[in-house]
């Protein structure tokens, strides 16, 4: 039985990774930071019988007395670093905390398994944030870096950290350069969570607006339970690597906007530009969408989109889930929760 630790198990991608492995029959280890309610965050979605499964572990990633004992302890096969202060926007206003977790968090696990673990392999959750200000497009592995946010400095931190203890040491670390991926787990705090959520309850007469900040920018969406496989794929090759997992598709926060009011059978009307820019219902002229600058940030990313034809050709990897069919999964999801699925 392959044994694996995870760290971020509790959060959107935790969720759907711990499904994974334990389908293939894996032993998983899970990092979870202490908090007064004793929460499993997502985990606690999981059916009983496979909540039951996961050996967990009271602790945080930036405690490496704490990561040297796991590491030591369970001696994985695999480990997959996910745990990190994952939100931009917050980023700038807790820079240094983001940091302290982002990169000495990522230090710590990486140490660890090259003093008490060195024949695990280590998977880095890096990010299409690393791009930032646009170099190149599509973005790939060879294209610039250029991170716009302290988060994404600090990935680029721990980008670098992975790639140097791989080349020093002769480990087997490898980056994984994400795009944006969500799902219902995806926390309300996202955009796309924050907008599925939104039109459930305005279209139930429980909201009456949503209001947003950058309209225009421009993300590649694909849906984590196709990018959880692929943080798989990377490590089951037979080198460590550097890895773009994306859909090579991007959508504007507007369209994003208009295909989950789509879903609830409203149909979204533009009128104004920058913070004046409302979107209306097309029936009945009620404003269901208006920009608020307090959700704009220092320094934007404006575009990404990813060219992942890299891990397509060596680990045989495609995502499979079409932008409309993640924006109406997580839709319904959210018509769900409030308990409004017709
Ligand atoms: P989430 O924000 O949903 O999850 C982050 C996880 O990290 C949570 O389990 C959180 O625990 C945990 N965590 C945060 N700080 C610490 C700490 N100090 N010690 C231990 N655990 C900690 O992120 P996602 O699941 O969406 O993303 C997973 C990883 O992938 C992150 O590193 C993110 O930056 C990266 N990424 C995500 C992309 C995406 O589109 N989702 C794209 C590219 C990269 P708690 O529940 O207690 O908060
Ligand atoms: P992102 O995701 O910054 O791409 O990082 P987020 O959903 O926060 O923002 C996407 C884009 O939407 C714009 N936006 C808003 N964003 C939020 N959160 N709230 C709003 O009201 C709003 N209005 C417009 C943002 O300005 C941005 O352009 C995510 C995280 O999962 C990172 O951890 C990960 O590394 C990257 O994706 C790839």
């Amino acid at each position: 039985m392959k044994k694996a630790i995870i760290t971020g198990i509790t959060g959107q991608d935790g969720y759907y990774l711990t499904k994974l492995l334990l389908e293939k029959g894996y032993e998983v280890h899970g990092i979870v930071r202490r908090n007064s309610q004793n929460s499993l965050g997502n985990l606690e979605h999981l059916p009983k019988e496979e909540l039951e499964q996961i050996n967990i572990h009271w602790g945080d990633i930036t405690d490496n007395l704490f990561m040297d004992n796991v590491v030591k302890a369970v001696q994985p096969d695999e480990v997959y670093h996910l745990a990190a202060q994952s939100f931009v926007g917050f980023s700038f206003e807790n820079p240094r905390f983001t940091y302290d977790v982002n990169i000495g968090g990522t230090l710590n696990v990486t140490n660890a398994v090259k003093e008490y673990a060195p024949s695990s392999k280590l998977y880095f959750a890096a990010t299409s944030e690393l791009y930032g200000k646009v170099q190149e497009i599509p973005q790939k592995e060879t294209t610039p870096f250029y991170p716009r946010s302290p988060y994404g400095v600090s990935k680029l931190a721990g980008f670098w950290t992975i790639k140097n203890y791989r080349e020093s040491y002769d480990l087997f670390m490898s980056n994984g350069i994400l795009f944006n991926h969500e799902s219902p787990m995806r926390g309300p705090e996202f955009v796309t969570r924050k907008i599925t959520m939104a039109v459930a309850k305005i279209s139930h007469g429980l909201q009456d607006f949503v209001e947003l900040g950058n309209l225009s920018a421009k993300r590649d969406w694909g849906y984590a339970g196709d990018y959880v496989y692929g943080m798989w794929k990377i490590l089951q090759h037979d080198k460590p690597d550097d890895f773009v997992l994306a859909t090579n598709e991007t959508h504007t926060v507007r369209e994003f906007v208009e295909n989950a009011f789509k879903v609830v059978g409203i149909d979204i009307e533009w009128e104004g530009e920058g913070v004046n820019e409302i979107g209306k219902d097309a029936n009945n002229g009620k404003v269901l969408v208006k920009v608020n600058p307090e959700f704009f940030r220092p320094a934007e990313v404006d575009i990404l989109i990813g060219d992942y034809s890299k891990a397509k050709k060596e680990l045989g990897w495609e995502p499979k889930v079409k932008f409309e069919e993640l924006v109406k999964m997580m839709v319904e999801k959210d018509l769900e929760r409030i308990g409004k699925l017709k």
